[in-house]
């Protein structure tokens, strides 16, 4: 029987359509030198849209509801999702990106050159995701940015438990209250407010644009140094008054900038771990340039952090 509905008749069709193009290439090697008769499968618009929206509005019903949300996709918070990402299936983790691209400052070195170059022992970190290097003694180098950045990110994007929402900015914090003996007014971070990058650019211009939610008891933070974007929940904890100021980065000093950002990688308000760049300019640490190790191993022990402190 055709069903009544469009839906169904074009389902029908769709079958007939497919029979008559059954014989098409099943493997590259079938298709070489057969270009002449060559043919894709039948598809119909609709079809492509709901294969795309289905997965993204189910996408956010079902992380609406997180147990970890990390802001920012760079070279820390994505090294942070590796890390969970392996250690805890069991986790829901959204990853939110405001750029169209994940990777933040990690497609290149420095300068715009393209090797990147990691500290020991953050070859540890490089031995796990499988990506080679040249041994240079105290540091190695990875002949391009972009094989660091394309891996982690093949390997985070692999697994089934975490979900980037890229072109997605956080807009704010979600807390609720947590007073302690010395502090009446404090609160524990417990989820995210966000909207779409491009909805976001232009609260200026147009109205109602409200946002979108995610709960979450445990966000890691990562949004890089202040900028454009950067610095965000750090920023937005000042002005919430739940640490009192920034100690703003400082100036460049490879030799003491990496420690301090790994060491000080932590829960800096409850429910808030933050990582990379971004703490710079809560401990006003130093920079350290195109030198990427830290960015791993503060993503590294902000996961450690995370499942720490997490659903205490
Ligand atoms: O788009 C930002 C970038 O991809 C994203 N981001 C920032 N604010 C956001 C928000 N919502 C969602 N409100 C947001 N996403 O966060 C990512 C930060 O990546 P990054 O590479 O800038 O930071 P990182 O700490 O992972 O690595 C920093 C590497 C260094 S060190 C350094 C220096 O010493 O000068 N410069 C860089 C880029």
């Amino acid at each position: 029987a055709v069903s009544v509905t469009g839906n169904g008749l074009f389902i029908k069709k769709d079958l007939a359509v497919k029979a008559a193009f059954n014989d098409h290439a099943k493997t590259l090697a079938e298709m070489a030198d057969k270009w002449e008769s060559f043919t894709f499968s039948p598809i119909r618009e609709s079809q492509v849209s709901r294969a795309m929206t289905r997965r993204y509005f189910a996408d956010l019903d079902s992380y609406a509801e997180s147990d970890i949300v990390i802001i920012g996709a760079g070279s820390c918070g994505l090294s942070a999702a590796y890390m969970l990402g392996k250690q805890r299936p069991d986790l829901k983790i959204a990853i939110i990106e405001a750029g169209v691209a994940p990777g933040g400052g990690a497609w290149l070195g420095g300068q715009l050159f393209s090797a990147m170059v990691m500290r020991k022992p953050a070859d540890a970190f490089l031995d796990d995701l499988g990506v080679a290097y040249e041994d240079e003694g105290d540091f190695v180098v990875v002949k391009h940015a972009a094989l660091f950045t394309s891996t982690l990110l093949s390997r985070v994007l692999s697994f089934p438990n975490i979900k980037l929402f890229n072109a997605t900015a956080v807009e704010d914090l979600i807390t609720r209250p947590a007073p302690t003996p010395t502090d009446p007014h404090a609160v524990r971070i417990a989820g995210v407010v966000t909207n779409w990058t491009l909805v976001s650019m232009h609260h200026d211009d147009q109205s109602c644009m409200d946002p979108n939610t995610i709960n979450a008891p445990l966000v890691i933070s990562t949004t890089g140094h202040d900028g454009p974007f950067g610095a965000f929940s750090v920023k937005r904890l000042v002005s919430m008054q739940q640490i009192e100021k920034l100690g703003g980065m400082r100036g460049l000093d490879m030799r003491t900038a990496e420690d301090a950002i790994v060491k000080g990688t932590r829960e800096v308000v409850k429910g808030l771990v933050v990582g990379g760049m971004e703490l710079s300019e809560v401990d006003g640490a130093n920079r350290m340039g195109p030198t990427f190790g830290a960015m791993a191993l503060s993503g590294v022990k902000a996961a450690e952090e995370a499942l720490r402190v997490w659903g205490e």
